[in-house]
Parts: C-alpha cells; structure tokens; sequence
C-alpha cells in the first residue's frame, strides 16, 4: 500500500514501492518476546536479493533517518554513509528502539542488560536478537546475514546485540560507542560531571519522540552555566530532578556498582566474543571517545589470531566517521578522510562476513588516519608505541631528558573564573560544539591559571600511536581539585602552506581527572592541603606526527568550562550539592624534576 511514511501513524506493515522509486521502503511492527512492537523501516533497491541486511536500533527516529529528503533514490532519502551499501545491494534496516518515537514500551535511557540494573525479561540484547530473528525469517530479498552498525547510542545497541548474538548476526561495526559513562564517555570523565547531559537527557526523555530543548542559552553558556551554579541547582532551576535519568546520576555520583554494572567493557569481556566487530572512534570525539578503544583493549585477549577484533581511529569529531571527513574546525585532510576509510575498510570488513560468496576478509587489526603526516596506516596492535616520558621541566621547558633538578611552579584557580573550554562565547551545540575539542588553545596559553610548558623545536618528526598518559604530581591549598591536561601540537610561526595554522596550538588530547579519586574511583577523599599527590590519567586515543619545525606543548589547568562541572576546591562530599559559598580560590603546585618529575608518557612509535 502506498503511503507516506513520516505522517502514517497507524501501526502495520505498509509497502511504499512508487513506480518512479528506485527503491522499496517498508515500515513494520516487528514484535519482540514480551508482545512489545518496535516500528521498523526497511528500505532496499527494487531487484534487490540475495542481500545481506544491515541494521541500526536508533533512539534518534527511524522514520526521519530514513528520510533525509523527500526523494524517489535511495541515496538520498537514506543518511550519506548508507549509500556505499544500498548502491551494493544491501538491506538497510532502521528501528527505534523500546519506547523511543513510534515502537511501543516504555523507554529506559541507555537500559542496562537484564541483571541486577534491570529485572525485566527484555534488554537492547533481546530486542536485536528477536528482531534478527524476525528479519531473517520474513525479508525473503536477503541471505540470512545480518550486520549492525551506528555512532554513539546505536553505537551502544551495536555492542549490546553482540551479547547472547543471534546467530545471524555475523559482523558488528560500533562507532564511537558509549561504554562507560563514568569513566570516559557521555556523563562524566574520570569522575568529572559534564553538566550539557542533563540537556540530552531533558530532550531524550521528558516528552516521547524527543522534546525542544527548553533550556540552553544562544548568548554564552559559560555565563548561563556560571549564573546557574551548582549541578544540583542546574537540575532544580530547570524542573529535572524528578527526570528518572537525572535522578539516577545525582543519586551515583562515584564510580559505584550502578556505573560499574553498565560498564559494556566489562560486560563483554566476561562472555565469549563471537561475532566479528571493528570498532571505530574519532581522534577528537567529543562525546564517546573512551568507548571503542575500552571495548578493544578488553575484547583482544579472546582473539589471539587477529579475526574477531578490530579497531579504526580517523581524524573526525563524534560520529565523524558518517559524514564528510575532509576537514574539522581549522584542519584540513588529504580528501574526505571518512569516505576513504568507509570504501577502503569499512564495508569490505561487512562485505567479507555478509556477502553470500563473499572474498575471504582481510581486514588488519588497527587502522589509523596519522594526523599531522596526512596517511592512513595499518598496525598489527593498538597502542603501537613504546612509552616515553616527555618530562615538565624549569622555565616552562618540556623535555626528553629528565630534569636533574627538583623545582615547581604555581598558579591560582579560582571557581569564580574557570577556564573557559573554548574561547568566549561558548555554544555547547552545532559547530562549535563538533569542533572544540581542535580549537586553537591560545586563548588559554597565558591566562595566570594556565601553565604552558613547551619544548624546543623539533628537528625530526615525533610520532605517537595510543593513548598518551599523564603523571602529574602536583598539590592543592584546597581539600579537591580537577586537574586538566592538554597535549598540544604548536605549529611554525611562518606557515605559508595554510596561514591560518601559523602557530596555531593544536590540542591532540585533553582530559580531566577529578583529584578526590587519586585513591581509586569509588572512595573518593578528601585531599590534604599542601600535601604532593602523584594523579594518573589518560588522554584520548591518537594516531599523530609531530613534523620537525612544531614544537609540543602541555597544558595545565584545573578547571575546563561549562563542558565540565566546577570543582568547588572545598571540601564538599557530593559536588553536585555544592553550596555558593563552598566555592573557594586555590593555590595549585605542579613539581617536576627529581623525584615529583611530571611527565606525559607518549608512546612513541617505531618508525
Ligand atoms: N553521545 C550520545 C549518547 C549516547 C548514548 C547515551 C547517551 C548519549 C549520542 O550521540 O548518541
């Protein structure tokens, strides 16, 4: 029957087969194992068979994915990545998931796996295997072979659906999957709260389908969020406490049994992995950028011979790895780095596990995007480095070489006047909000809370392949403190191939770590005043080359603002709590050299 699938309201199965289309568009109620009904859209080549299925549970709407525009060719009714595929006789399945738009249940943030966080019989896990099920039994255009893909939340049912697998699940590509929402992803950063979820969770789950975003502000959100102050008072003053998923991350602000429990990396390393996945992430993902590494560091021990787990890293921002890959913010690449990547790794990764005949698969371990050199690179192992310290030194000096002698440096901060995460005025949505994490750092460089350490010219190129790990030793005058480290890329003063980077400081990794947990991520503890505490952390994941002419710069602050909540530097046993005037200046000591030698550990490629 023909119809219009965004206005059709009534639940059934309706085939839009218009004569000028060159494709079928279905939508279904596919029934899970409780009689709850997902609405589902299916969307194929007319003439399609024998085709492999690829599929995608969504929060986001099925029905508006799979209209981009009003269109009668595939391609361009169905999101730009997909076209690599329908253009090769693949199915392209989308399905909101349990609650979410027009599939029926009710809808849970991020529901946790059956167990302990969920005592009910259904979880994303069933939901795919069911509707797998279900797939495979009624589109007679395919072969039986099911793949999953999609960025962050369907990055996550990606994951979730390699739990119990159907068995026609046969490949699995999470990109930039949320993992661990404590540790490294959406809600908080090494124990840091970022304060914009509470926006997501407002739009997520206050209204069905996903509602405006009533609070936010387009003049500067560092001042909407200074104004505002503390978390608890954010959630107060825009009506969210009673949000169940605001409650549940007031109520667990520690890295306790409700994060743990949901920890995906954790979860799956404890099953048998056996469904093949390339996890893919962005070298400056702002939302998801611990998952996909996490996941990979996790799951490689049950795969001594290469063939279950692999991972991607490109130069892209969250999601980055769907859209056009040729530049971000300032930078630029050679081409568009994400097509590349999705025609040369990407679906010959599916491709060899969902064809029917399909080339035997040759997809390598790691492939990486080298920032900076501009090339793709395959490596047998991820990190591929050997760690070297890059030691903070006298004089605001960086340097392979140890410094002999023991000295310090201070600087004040103050929670009236945080460093701000980009410079003023800060959007914490569209293009500034993809981009930040590049944004030129001299904005920052030179504040009197900000310390730049800088290391001499390079005159050879320096190459890093991982996750490049902080040893700061540094001491508060306050009971807590956030400490936030940035790894820079400064580029020549004279830069005549793009001007705009002539001397441009390009963050390559920034992090936070939230002192209260130097003793571990569930006792967090108050800090003794003046005493030096040797905080552990890591930056993002990266593939990166340092050209001879650039100098490497490290940054150090104790505030990141509005994308992370502020540390009051008083005691207080919940920061989420803290009280106007909890808030309190600190005098903050970074040592290097002798035995308190801060260093960031780069793993230094061979090559
Ligand atoms: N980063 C978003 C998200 C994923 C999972 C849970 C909550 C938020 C997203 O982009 O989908």
């Amino acid at each position: 029957m023909a119809t219009d699938p965004i206005r059709n309201d009534k639940i059934g199965t309706y085939d839009w087969v218009r004569p000028q289309a060159d494709f079928v568009r279905r939508e279904v109620m596919v029934p899970m194992r409780d009689g709850t009904q997902l609405f589902t859209v299916i969307v194929y080549r007319k003439g399609t068979r024998d085709a492999p299925i690829l599929l995608s549970r969504t929060p986001y709407n099925s029905g508006a994915t799979t209209m981009r525009n009003r269109s009668q060719l595939i391609t361009e009714v169905l999101p730009i990545a997909d076209a690599e595929f329908v253009d090769d006789g693949y199915i392209r399945v989308y399905q909101d998931v349990r609650g979410m738009d027009r599939s029926e249940g009710e809808y849970v943030m991020a529901r946790p796996l059956r167990g302990p966080l969920n005592k009910s019989r259904v979880d994303h896990s069933t939901d795919a295997f069911d509707t797998i099920a279900w797939l495979v039994k009624n589109l007679p255009e395919s072969n039986g072979k099911v793949g999953m893909i999609g960025s962050s939340y369907l990055g996550f049912t990606a994951l979730m659906a390699l739990v119990d697998p159907h068995p026609a699940l046969k490949a699995a590509v999470p990109q930039s999957p949320m993992v661990d929402g404590w540790i490294g992803d959406d809600w908080f950063h090494n124990g840091a709260f970022r304060p914009l979820g509470f926006d997501y969770l407002l739009a997520q789950t206050a209204t069905r389908g996903g509602g405006p975003m009533p609070v936010g502000n387009s003049v500067d959100e560092y001042e909407t969020y200074l104004e505002t102050g503390s978390t608890r008072e954010l959630a107060r003053k825009w009506g969210l406490e009673d949000l169940p998923a605001v409650r549940k991350v007031l109520e667990h602000p520690n890295y306790d049994d409700y994060w743990q429990g949901q920890a995906l990396d954790k979860l799956l390393a404890a099953r048998k992995l056996t469904v093949p996945v390339m996890l893919v992430v962005g070298q400056w993902d702002q939302e998801d950028s611990y998952g996909a590494p996490a996941v990979y560091r996790a799951l490689k021990p049950q795969d001594p011979d290469n063939s279950l787990v692999h991972l991607a890293i490109g130069p892209w921002r969250h999601s980055g790895v769907n859209y056009d890959g040729s530049s971000l913010g300032a930078l630029k690449f050679e081409g568009d780095t994400a097509l590349q990547f999705r025609k040369r790794w990407m679906k010959p990764f599916l491709d060899c596990h969902l064809k029917t005949n399909a080339p035997p698969c040759d997809t390598p371990p790691v492939v990486t995007y080298a920032t900076g050199a501009d090339r793709w690179e395959v490596s047998q192992r991820w990190p591929d480095g050997t760690e070297k310290p890059l030691y903070l030194s006298s004089r605001f000096g960086l340097s392979f070489a140890k410094p002999g002698e023991a000295g310090s440096d201070e600087y004040v901060s103050d929670p009236a006047k945080p460093v701000p995460m980009r410079s003023r005025p800060v959007f914490l949505d569209g293009d500034d909000w993809k981009s930040w994490l590049v944004q030129d750092q001299r904005f920052a460089d030179g504040r009197p809370d900000v310390l730049s350490y800088t290391t001499q010219v390079l005159d050879k190129p320096l190459h890093i392949k991982g996750a490049p790990r902080v040893e700061l030793h540094a001491a508060t005058s306050g009971r807590d403190s956030d400490w936030v480290v940035k790894l820079i890329d400064v580029y020549p003063r004279e830069y005549t191939r793009q001007a705009e980077m002539a001397g441009y400081q390009l963050p390559i990794g920034i992090e936070i770590f939230r002192g209260r947990f130097v003793g571990g991520f569930s006792n967090p503890a108050p800090l003794e005043p003046g005493k030096p505490y040797t905080f552990q952390w890591s930056l993002p994941n990266v593939d990166h080359v340092f050209l001879p002419g650039h100098r490497i710069m490290v940054q150090v602050q104790s505030s990141l603002f509005p994308v992370y909540e502020r540390n009051p530097q008083t005691w207080v046993p919940v920061v989420f709590d803290a009280k106007p005037g909890d808030y309190a200046k600190a005098t903050q000591t970074i040592f290097h050299g002798g035995d308190a030698a801060s260093a960031v550990w780069l793993p230094v490629a061979k090559d």
